[in-house]
């Protein structure tokens, strides 16, 4: 197996790293500093990005015209193409919701564990919070994201937050489902858990108690502080790499049964449909993924020169080993560095030094997990699974570079 690369000085050093001139044009002299003070420091602020930053947002999913304001069933998407890293800053988390967002007072909220448990129990926040605590980093994606199994809709303008936006990264605080199930004693017949959210969706999914007793976390935070109301706040269900409707916010109700609950959200939803006319459902786990995610669409490219071609890859089978990179639309592939850490159902940021000539090129990135599962084609996916299927999209996605410099999605 090839080691991914590394981007080590030397090759570095054997690039151009700036368009030629670029640095000699001006005349060497210390930038100008400030003379007067800067804005006095707000003792109580809860800071906000830098005013010319603020155009970094989430915005409705395309297809329609862009909409300011959703009604209380939507969906808004994360700017991936503007981020660094692998961690989703709180305020541009996407947002998927099916009734609103509620507003609900911690200090009023509970949780019901009953069905076929020893001891049925309600808790409240304060006593959840007393279970041992656990903090890992995980995506979230949401299985309607990247709309891309018919062709008719796509537009060549699309971004990276159009194509992959309903996916977040964020590092999220809770306890251990395992131990909270120790707690109201599992009986041996349960095999599935019904979870429920308060808000008034209704939303309620059968999860398989192995993944409830596996790596199943209640969460009340996320990157260090509070879930925010759209996450569901106080508490949700997290379930990594799993598809993220089954990760119920304002969870209230978790109950445990001998069978599957055969709910909306896993009947007429979040399944899907077959060449064979037979549907698929449970199709609980994120399958291998990624998305070149600078450059990419939307993006311009400037002049000639050292390009580092950067990006997005996850699993929700585990961890990703190995991320290629194409600029020829797949006939030649490079490994790309991962950056570390390179964690389990975890967005990992690749990245590849590249030397663009100014001519069109065909970027693409096609990432490998630790099962071995390779991305698929656009064409090997629609082989697969038809073209009636509506969730899990994951094929490898292709960005044109243009001989002007433009970037367009080129799926
Ligand atoms: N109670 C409740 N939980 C829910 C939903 C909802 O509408 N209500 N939406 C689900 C869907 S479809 C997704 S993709 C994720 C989105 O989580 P996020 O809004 O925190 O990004 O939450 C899931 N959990
Ligand atoms: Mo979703």
């Amino acid at each position: 197996m090839t080691r991914p690369g590394r981007l080590t000085r030397r090759r570095l050093a054997a690039s151009a790293l700036l368009a030629p001139g670029a640095a000699a044009a001006e005349r060497l002299e210390v930038p100008p500093g400030m003379r007067e003070q800067g804005a006095p420091l707000d003792a109580t602020s809860y800071g906000l990005p830098a005013p010319t930053e603020q155009g970094v947002r989430r915005r409705s999913r395309p297809g329609r015209e862009y909409q300011p304001i959703l009604g209380t069933a939507g969906s808004i998407v994360t700017p991936l193409g503007d981020l660094d890293g692998i961690v989703t800053p709180n305020g541009l988390h996407f947002i998927r919701c099916h009734a609103g967002i509620p507003a609900i007072a911690p200090e009023q909220h509970r949780l019901l564990v009953h069905g076929l448990v020893e001891r049925p129990l309600v808790f409240s926040m304060d006593q959840l919070r007393r279970f041992p605590t656990v903090s890992r980093l995980h995506f979230l994606e949401c299985s309607g994201n990247s709309p891309l199994y018919r062709t008719a809709r796509i537009r060549p303008d699309w971004t990276a937050q159009d194509t992959h936006g309903l996916l977040s990264c964020a590092e999220w605080t809770g306890l251990r489902l395992a131990d909270l199930l120790a707690e109201v004693g599992v009986r041996p017949e349960a095999r599935w858990m019904l979870a429920e959210g308060a808000d008034a969706a209704g939303m309620t999914r059968s999860i398989p108690v192995a993944k409830a007793l596996d790596d199943a976390m209640l969460c009340w935070a996320q990157n260090g502080e509070a879930l925010r109301p759209e996450q569901g706040y106080p508490l949700r269900l997290f379930l990594p790499g799993y598809e993220g409707n089954t990760n119920v916010k304002w969870l209230r109700r978790l109950k445990l049964a001998a069978e599957p609950f055969m709910t909306r959200e896993e009947t007429s939803r979040y399944t899907g449909l077959l060449p064979d006319g037979t549907a698929r459902q449970f199709n609980f786990t994120m399958h291998v993924k990624s998305v070149i995610t600078r450059p990419s669409g939307g993006q311009s490219m400037g002049a000639p020169g050292f390009r580092e071609i950067s990006g997005i890859a996850w699993s929700g089978f585990g961890a990703i080993r190995r991320v290629e990179v194409s600029v020829d639309g797949g006939a030649t592939w490079r490994d790309a560095a991962l950056q570390d850490p390179v964690l389990p159902k975890c967005l990992t940021r690749f990245r590849l030094p590249w030397q663009w000539d100014g001519q069109p090129a065909l970027l693409a990135s096609r990432a490998t997990d630790e099962t071995g599962a390779v991305q698929p084609s656009r064409e090997a996916l629609l082989a697969e699974v038809g073209e009636w299927f509506t969730y899990h999209y994951n094929a490898i996605l292709a960005w044109k570079v243009t001989e002007n410099g433009t970037v367009q999605l080129a799926v």
